[in-house]
């Protein structure tokens, strides 16, 4: 069990870091400064709610090694709902997979989103490399641009397809740092541009969670009409604070997820 875990993240990393160069920059960073590797605390995937590749398809994949539903999450003005996934085993990143809902975009938006998701083998979804397949379909650069005035997530998705879209390092087990604050600052002198929607720290020791992210890369994306640059992944810090009984606080909060999300707009 624990091998697949390991194998299905190393894919999913390998795949991240194709179009997230800096994200592989600063795990060296991080990892160099304390001679040993960094920890995961979690990664995130995004999809649309079409019964094919729904957040439910994509959460089988980890259900079948082990991890259970945590919490759920509504994002009003983005029109998305999110769940969050644990394994009994603590030090296995947690997983954060939110769906658009499309019933509440407009019927532009739907068809042009059907008509990607049925480009997909149905087979495909549950194949073992589902996660990190990217993009089923094909997309011209007049849709992505549409898809980008309505939801910035819409377009995300229509280029990018399935992958972990950031992944997160946890600051409580970093051996040099032990405040978010002096992992910002050590990412900004090497010249990192970090989120700074909602400020650059968002949450609290209150709720038991603080979180920072980089501004996604760049990447090359090949739409029928051409290659251009755009918004590809970002990588994440959380530091996690512990609730009474001494536990790591182990869910997510809905005001921050809002704010990180924003990591992919365009700079
Ligand atoms: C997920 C944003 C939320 C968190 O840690 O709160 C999130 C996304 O950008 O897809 O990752
Ligand atoms: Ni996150």
């Amino acid at each position: 069990m624990h091998t697949q875990i390991n194998e299905l993240f190393s894919n999913l990393w390998q795949d991240y870091v194709s179009v997230t160069p800096s994200a592989q920059k600063i795990h060296a960073l991080l990892g160099s400064t304390q001679q040993d590797d960094v920890q995961n605390d979690h990664i995130a995937l995004r999809t649309f709610n079409i019964e094919k590749i729904n957040l439910e398809k994509l959460a089988a994949h980890f259900l079948a090694l082990g991890y259970v539903e945590s919490g759920e999450y509504h994002f009003e003005a983005k029109k998305l709902y999110a769940k969050h996934f644990e394994h009994p085993d603590a030090t296995q990143p947690k997983v954060f997979i939110s769906e658009l809902l499309l019933e509440k975009c407009s019927p532009e938006l739907q068809a042009t989103v059907h008509k990607l998701v049925e480009q997909i083998d149905a087979a495909a979804v549950t194949a073992d490399n589902f996660l990190y397949s990217g993009r089923h379909w094909s997309i011209d650069q007049a849709t992505y641009e549409t898809l980008l005035k309505e939801s910035e997530y819409a377009a995300w998705v229509s280029v990018w397809g399935f992958r972990a879209n950031h992944f997160t390092v946890s600051v409580n087990a970093l051996k040099n740092y032990e405040t978010l604050a002096s992992v910002n600052d050590a990412l900004k002198a090497a010249g990192f541009a970090l989120n700074t929607s909602g400020g650059e720290i968002k949450g609290s020791e209150e709720v038991k969670l603080k979180q920072s992210s980089t501004l996604a890369d760049e990447a090359v994306v090949e739409f029928t009409d051409g290659k251009r640059m755009v918004p590809s992944c970002f990588y994440e810090f959380a530091r996690r604070f512990p609730l009474e009984d001494g536990r790591l606080y182990p869910g997510f909060v809905a005001a921050s997820a809002d704010k990180i999300f924003e990591s992919t707009n365009a700079r």
